[in-house]
């Protein structure tokens, strides 16, 4: 089931019994990140939010509502995360099922139209006491490269400044700092727009980094079952999702910037913030009842970590391409968005432990993880349990260690002959015959659950 909009996704989250509603009139800085915060940390991640009454906006805000597996699955039309990979490796069989975007008019993102930007009005967070201001924190930063005019949808932390002025934070490797650069050395205004509340599928496309030739507004038609329906700006001519709750148009002006303030990250600590590029907003276009998402990001468990898993699902699909022998890869909650990773491999030569952690430093999503261990795939969903079990048992340190800068990689692997000293290669495993007679007499023992597995 595909969601044109974020109210079709708090709709659904709503008749599933996900949604709670906060009444209460809440203060956008510092209360709805510490009522989030607080939700998030509960067993199996908490409630969607919906916040209706806040303090010095007409607007409500929404939290949270990726932040639970069941969420992730629904908002992307699964009724399991794992099923992502397989939709994954459909799409890079055939990428032309991703749909190109349809053009439309009347776009319900310009039902109303500010030409004196306010940006004041609108609830945007103040997550911690520490942060330089409010922040956007799940903006669709749509850009347009000036050389090809080929479009970029990526999520970058949009600073509120004051009410015409935002600072945008994209990481140098981006796309859309890629384009800044173009319009920079040529010289060039870069026209930017913002969405704030779209459907899932095209917020969780702005959070990947997916590889040439994807785009993110084909994935996310690719996810939906239908193309994306975009509208044209007012100020530029770049394309905007018809269906976002709000879209904030302007330009960069070449050189322009200002210090974007600290940012609790996370990390658990403040990014110290850095000098970002200067949005001057000429007008903004919303629905005539807008409900801007919002993210709280701090220490884990949190909704990010939700966004984290579906990348993995998703990215494994890739990696497998890059290695073959990758069975699974998972990454713990606390890695956020990390690439701290478990990879299962099915070996089946000498070297290959190692010759994996070389390609997935070299290239790919995980090239610029910090913790990296390989093991032999076995288990059905291999753990973090299971790799520092492994790493401890099976890796000799530091032959099968890979340091380089900012990571650390870990051939867990059995060894094989040629590998060095005393291989072991037989794995533990019971007697069948009394195996069998164990499950067979299982009862006779005095359990009243079945037995489980062997292992
Ligand atoms: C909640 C959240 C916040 C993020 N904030 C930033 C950010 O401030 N700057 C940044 O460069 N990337 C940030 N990212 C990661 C980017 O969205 C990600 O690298 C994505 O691939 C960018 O799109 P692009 O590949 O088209 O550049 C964030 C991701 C999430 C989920
Ligand atoms: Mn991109």
């Amino acid at each position: 089931m595909a969601y044109r909009d974020l109210a079709g996704f708090l709709a659904r989250l709503d008749a599933l019994g996900e949604l709670h509603r906060v009444e209460a009139e809440v203060d956008p800085e510092l209360e709805i990140a510490a009522v989030t915060d607080r939700q998030s940390k509960l067993p199996g991640g908490g409630a969607a939010l919906l916040f209706s009454r806040v303090k010095g906006s007409p607007f409500p805000v929404a939290t949270n509502l990726f932040g639970s597996y069941r969420r992730m699955a629904e908002a992307l039309g699964v009724a399991d995360l794992d099923q992502l990979t397989q939709r994954m490796e459909q799409l890079l069989l055939r990428p032309g099922l991703a749909p190109a975007p349809e053009l439309v008019t009347g776009a319900p993102c310009q039902q109303v139209v500010q030409r004196e930007p306010a940006l004041g009005s609108y609830p945007f967070l103040k997550s911690w006491p520490g942060d330089g201001g409010r922040f956007i924190t799940l903006p669709l930063v749509f850009t347009r490269d000036p050389e090809t005019g080929a479009g970029n949808c990526g999520m970058y932390r949009v600073r509120i400044f004051d009410e015409r002025e935002a600072g945008i934070r994209w990481k140098r490797g981006s796309g859309g700092f890629g384009h800044y650069e173009k319009y920079r050395a040529a010289g060039l205004a870069m026209p930017v727009a913002i969405a704030v509340g779209a459907a899932p599928s095209l917020t969780l496309a702005a959070s990947l980094p997916l590889p040439e030739p994807l785009d993110e507004l084909g994935f996310a038609g690719f996810l939906d079952g239908e193309p994306v329906r975009m509208a044209r700006c007012l100020t530029s001519d770049l394309l905007v999702p018809a269906h976002a709750e709000l879209v904030i148009e302007g330009y960069i002006e070449p050189g322009a910037s200002r210090a974007e303030g600290r940012f609790g990250n996370h990390t658990g600590r403040y990014d110290a913030g850095e000098e970002v590029p200067l949005l001057r907003v000429g007008c903004i276009t919303r629905k005539s009842a807008p409900v801007c998402q919002a993210t709280v990001v701090g220490p884990p468990p949190m909704e990010d970590c939700y966004l984290a898993k579906a990348a993995e699902r998703l990215l494994l699909a890739l990696s497998r391409r890059q290695c073959p022998e990758i069975v699974d890869i998972r990454q713990p909650l606390e890695g956020i968005f990390h690439g701290c990773a478990v990879v299962a491999i099915d070996k089946s030569a000498a070297g290959q432990g190692r010759r994996v952690l070389e390609s997935l430093r070299g290239s790919g999503w995980l090239r610029k993880g910090k913790l990296v261990v390989v093991v032999d795939a076995g288990s059905p969903e291999p753990s973090w349990g299971e790799a520092f079990w492994r790493a401890v048992n099976c890796a000799r340190f530091p032959a099968d260690l890979m340091l380089a800068e900012e990571f650390l990689g870990v051939d867990a692997t059995v060894k094989f002959p040629g590998e060095g000293e005393a291989p072991q290669l037989e794995q533990l495993r019971q007697d069948a015959g009394v195996s069998a007679l164990v499950e067979r007499r299982w009862r006779e023992y005095g359990f009243l659950e079945p037995a489980g597995p062997e292992r």
